[in-house]
This record gives C-alpha cells, structure tokens and sequence, in this order.
C-alpha cells in the first residue's frame, strides 16, 4: 500500500477518515457556535469576523472567517493539531495563514474550476496547503470537493514554482469578472474530476495547485466545512497582515477567486 506522504506528494490532496484524525468533533462545534452567535450579533464588524453572502440572495450566508483570530479554542487546540497533520505530510514547519467556515445552505452556490494559490501568491507565499474538516458528509447532493490532476501543460504555459512538492504549475487563469479565478477554459475543459465524499470528522489535506470546485447544494440540508490554511513557515507568518487587508478592502476580487460571491470587479472577464 502506498505511504500518505507519497499519496499527498502524487496527487496533492489525501482524505484521512475522521478515525485517523480522532478531532473533538463536540468541542469543534461549539467553537464554532460560539462565533456563529458573536458574528450574528455584531452588525459592525468590530469583532473581526468576517461574513461574506451569496451573490444570488444577499441574506444568505456562504461563509465566516477569522475562526482563530476570534476563539481560543479554535487558535490553541485546532490549529496545532491541523498544523501536525499538514506538517507530516509536507515535511516542513508551517503556519496558519486564514481560515473560514464555508456554509453551502441549501441553495447555497458552487465554487467554479480553480487553484487556491492564485489567492495567496500575491501576499508573498508560494506555497500552502488546506486542511479541510468536514463538520457534515458531503456528497454529490451538497456539492462535495472534487479534485482533478494537470496535464497538457507546457513550460512556456502558466507559471512553474518549486515547491516541496516538486514542481507546481500556477494555471492561465481569468481576472475579474464573473469567472475571477477560473483556471482557463483550455484546461479546465479536459480534466477528469473526482469527487471526494467524506464524513463528519474527516480531514481532506490539499494543496493550492490542486484544481478543485464544487456543485451547488441541492440538497435540504447544510454542508459546512471548516478550512484551515497554512503556508510554510519559512516564508513568514501571514495571518494578521491577510486579514488586515481583507477587513479593508473585503470586496478585492482576490478575495473572491471562484467564489460564489460579490466582488468589485465584476465587469470585464479577462484572462491572463
Ligand atoms: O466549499 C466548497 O465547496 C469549496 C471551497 C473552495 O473551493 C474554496 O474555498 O476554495
């Protein structure tokens, strides 16, 4: 049987079961309760939590972030344990660079074909890796991740980076518009997406050149996921500086890459 580590360093995703994992699930819950209630109290934004809406209905939530920077459960107890299960499969120190509870209600929209890092690159970190915990199964239904592998990719395409998972390849992607963050149509188009169903207390370990997305719930019943992202530690500790930009300017498309959410730059569809 092949090792995690070089099932995460071949495909750059790994689901561990949530026996593997053995999180607090009740405590997560709670946590994360706590800061549903501090967030639904707190029109004006001064607790630092952010909440973003859907772009189709405007009163429904698609997510909240600043989990760790709001709760100490979450910064002292979570994280370093997200932290060890990224770290032995990256092999390199890392640390928490954001993190937010994706909602998907029923209704609630897809994340369309893209690579994370297009989000992150431009904060100065090349290189980060998600732990995705699942607090509901997700499946097709609920619009579940789906990851697909690159190819047809030449050197003169896209940007090559070295990472500790050998060379990445950053993909054309569109800028602005409706499709911000979409990796191009040339190969979005021939790629072969797996879905990966997954249960409470599951952890899915993915990496920022993954493509992945996800369908629309079209289910009656919520799908929340909570992702924890970290870059290495080697390139700084970016947590604070990334939310320092979000809180002022939340609408950057940056911060809406293949989201179904409202960003400023929402006319012109151009790829790069
Ligand atoms: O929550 C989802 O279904 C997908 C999330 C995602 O792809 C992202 O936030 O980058």
């Amino acid at each position: 049987m092949q090792s995690q580590n070089s099932l995460f360093r071949e495909q750059g995703f790994i689901h561990l079961s949530r026996e593997a994992c053995k999180l607090a699930m009740a405590d997560v819950e709670q946590a994360l309760s706590r800061l549903c209630t501090l967030a639904h109290g707190d029109k004006s934004g001064a607790s630092g939590i952010v909440s973003v809406f859907e772009a189709s209905n405007p009163d429904l939530l698609c997510r909240i972030e600043y989990l760790a920077g709001s709760d100490a459960w979450f910064a002292d107890t979570l994280v370093p344990q997200l932290q060890r299960l990224v770290e032995q499969q990256v092999g390199q120190a890392v640390n928490l660079f954001k993190d937010k509870c994706n909602f998907k209600h029923p209704g609630g929209g897809g994340f369309t074909p893209h690579q994370d890092v297009v989000a992150y690159r431009p904060f100065g970190s090349d290189y980060q890796v998600t732990a995705a915990v699942m607090l509901d199964a997700a499946n097709a239904a609920n619009g579940a991740l789906e990851m697909a592998r690159i190819w047809g990719c030449g050197e003169d395409e896209g940007v090559w980076v070295d990472t500790p998972r050998g060379r990445q390849v950053l993909l054309p992607s569109y800028q602005g518009g409706a499709r911000n963050g979409d990796i191009g149509d040339r190969f979005s188009s021939t790629m072969q997406w797996q879905r990966v169903d997954a249960q409470p207390g599951d952890v899915i370990l993915f990496d920022s050149y993954i493509p992945h997305r996800s369908s629309p719930n079209s289910s009656r019943s919520t799908r929340r996921i909570l992702f924890f992202t970290f870059n290495l530690a080697s390139e700084g500790d970016f947590y604070h500086q990334y939310y320092q930009r979000k809180w002022a300017t939340p609408d950057d498309p940056l911060f809406h890459v293949s989201t179904p959410t409202r960003h400023s730059a929402l006319s012109g569809n151009n790829q790069r």
